[in-house]
């Protein structure tokens, strides 16, 4: 068994980004030996400083949305070539100078900003910042009727555009959390001979190819635009939780581990 799991908004709370409830069910997992990746727009330093704090450090982990995919023991699976986030942010200032867009991005406001943006801390703020892949935009709605330009631009320059929980992100087209998770279980099959039968759960627009490209799919309730259609969608695959955040992600977790439960359905 594999966990793969995005986290604003489904490990962690939308709002204060608390994970208590999410814990009791994390140490079972941590008991049972079972690997828990993150998986999530958030950043390297970001994602590695919340495995600190749960003790999740040396797990795979997928950061930046898909754009840089880390497996056990920091051994790099996916990205980011050298230069990749400089080169991302000339093409966004070229474009947004092309279309006349008012877009911010994380890199070009400072910490105190983001913090503000974001309800994060200063100190996490920064840690969001520090971008190797993609770059977090806050959109302005006085060019709605410029966002097809906009991503008809992207597209050509080879960027992609994902929706996260309050942000649009922009990352190299084809490297999304779907694309991650199968570079995983590929990683997890080659160091230990088996292939892991995997569980994945999101909250968000950015989650559906992750919740696409795992045997069972968790959609946690969520406050913003939930996960696109899936391909899959039947009630055996897919549980949409009543709850929101850590709690919904427990009580997905606890729907697709507990023998009672499965063999009753
Ligand atoms: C951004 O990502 C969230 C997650 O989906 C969003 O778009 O709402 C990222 O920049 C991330 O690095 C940051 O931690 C998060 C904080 O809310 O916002
Ligand atoms: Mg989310
Ligand atoms: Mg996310």
């Amino acid at each position: 068994l594999m966990v793969v799991t995005d986290l604003d908004g489904t490990f962690l709370d939308h709002h204060d980004y608390s994970f208590d409830a999410a814990l009791p069910m994390l140490e079972r997992l941590r008991a049972d030996g079972v690997p828990v990746v993150f998986c999530s727009s958030k950043t390297r330093a970001e994602i590695t400083a919340l495995q600190r704090r749960t003790g999740l450090d040396g797990q795979a982990f997928v950061a930046e949305n898909g754009a840089i995919v880390v497996g056990r023991d920091g051994n790099v699976l996916a990205g980011p070539p050298d230069g990749e986030v400089a080169r991302l942010r000339a093409d966004l200032d070229r474009i947004r100078a092309d279309l006349d867009l008012h877009f911010a991005t994380f890199g070009g406001e400072t910490d105190a900003v983001v913090a503000a943006w974001t309800g994060l801390d200063v100190v996490a703020a920064a840690a969001a910042r520090q971008r190797e892949a993609s770059e977090v935009l806050f959109w302005h709605a006085e060019d709605d009727d410029r966002a097809e330009a906009f991503r008809r631009a992207l597209a050509a320059a080879g960027l992609d555009l994902v929706r996260g929980g309050r942000f649009w992100h922009v990352l190299p087209a084809g490297r999304d959390k779907g694309t991650a998770v199968r570079l995983l279980v590929a990683d997890h099959t080659r160091r230990t001979g088996t292939v892991p039968r995997t569980i994945g759960l999101g909250d968000g627009p950015n989650d559906t190819a992750l919740l696409d490209a795992v045997d069972l799919a968790v959609v946690v309730r969520g406050h913003g635009p939930a996960p696109g259609p899936l391909a899959d969608d039947r009630p055996e695959r897919v549980h949409r939780t009543t709850a929101p955040g850590p709690q919904g992600w427990a009580e997905g977790l606890t729907r697709f581990t507990t023998p009672s439960v499965r063999s009753h359905r």
